[in-house]
């Protein structure tokens, strides 16, 4: 094979991965613009509230710790928020419809650089799962995303301090072959009287949920089950 052939098919694949995935490349916070980062040049991007990933492939196991940020482990900055602070992550592009949104958030006590969000502190403010059946349709709150490329939550009232802010989708669309998907962000809460969730709302990750959770290990085109169960704890509300 020439070389220009090798270049056209590197370039395929290069191209036929973009267009198989997405990632969250920037946050709209209270007005404001966050670029993140792009798949395939995190080195070009400039500094960015946004931790660190570098490539548009999902996690296949719930148990892999890159499950938690897509692998990213610390970012330059933070973004100021405050209680009632609307957060837009952007996508340029995602191409998948069925399976759950959700959206985390941790709390760190303490500075960025000593927060790897490994303990049991994870908890949701908001998530979507199937609107209606059938499970291989697109009555799902994913199937905004293609189209929309966004996904708008507000900051609940939470005490101040430094927080990570997780979007999490994950993609069934392939049965019994989950896709994880994953990028977080660093928040800087401010005000007072905000509160926090009771453990029942606080978990691990990787750990919330296992493999063979329903919603998790299932088959879209065979099972008729009419309603999704989405995996985790429930949302906390403030
Ligand atoms: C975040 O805000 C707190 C006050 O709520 C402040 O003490 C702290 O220094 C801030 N951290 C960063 C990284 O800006
Ligand atoms: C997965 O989680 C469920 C519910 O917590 C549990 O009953 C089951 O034993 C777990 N399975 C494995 C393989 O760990
Ligand atoms: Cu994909």
């Amino acid at each position: 094979m020439g070389l220009q052939a090798l270049l056209s098919v590197l370039l395929a694949l290069v191209v036929s991965q973009v267009i198989a995935h997405g990632a969250i490349v920037a946050y709209t916070i209270d007005g404001k613009e966050y670029p993140g980062y792009k798949g395939f040049q995190p080195a070009a991007s400039p500094p960015t509230i946004q931790r660190q990933w570098n490539n548009y492939e999902p996690s296949k196991d719930i148990a892999d710790p890159r499950t938690r940020c897509h692998g990213g482990t610390s970012a330059p900055l933070s973004a100021p928020v405050s209680p009632g602070s609307t957060i837009v992550a952007k996508w340029d592009y995602w191409p998948h419809y069925q399976g759950p949104v959700m959206v985390w958030l941790y709390a760190c006590n303490g500075p960025f650089d000593k927060c790897d969000g490994s303990s049991r502190g994870w908890f949701k403010i908001d998530q979507v799962g199937m609107l209606g059946p059938p499970l291989s349709g697109k009555n799902w709150g994913q199937a905004k995303i293609p189209s929309e490329k966004k996904w708008t939550v507000k900051v609940p009232k939470v005490a101040a301090g430094n927080y990570l802010v997780r979007h999490e989708i994950i993609a069934i669309h392939t049965g019994n072959a989950p896709q994880f998907y994953a990028e977080c962000a660093q928040l800087n809460v401010s005000g007072s009287g905000g509160g926090k969730p009771g453990m029942e709302y606080l978990v691990s990750i990787p750990g919330y949920a296992n493999m063979s959770h329903p919603g998790i290990k299932i088959d879209i085109y065979t099972s008729k089950a009419t309603k999704y169960e989405i995996p985790g704890p429930p949302v906390w509300h403030g």
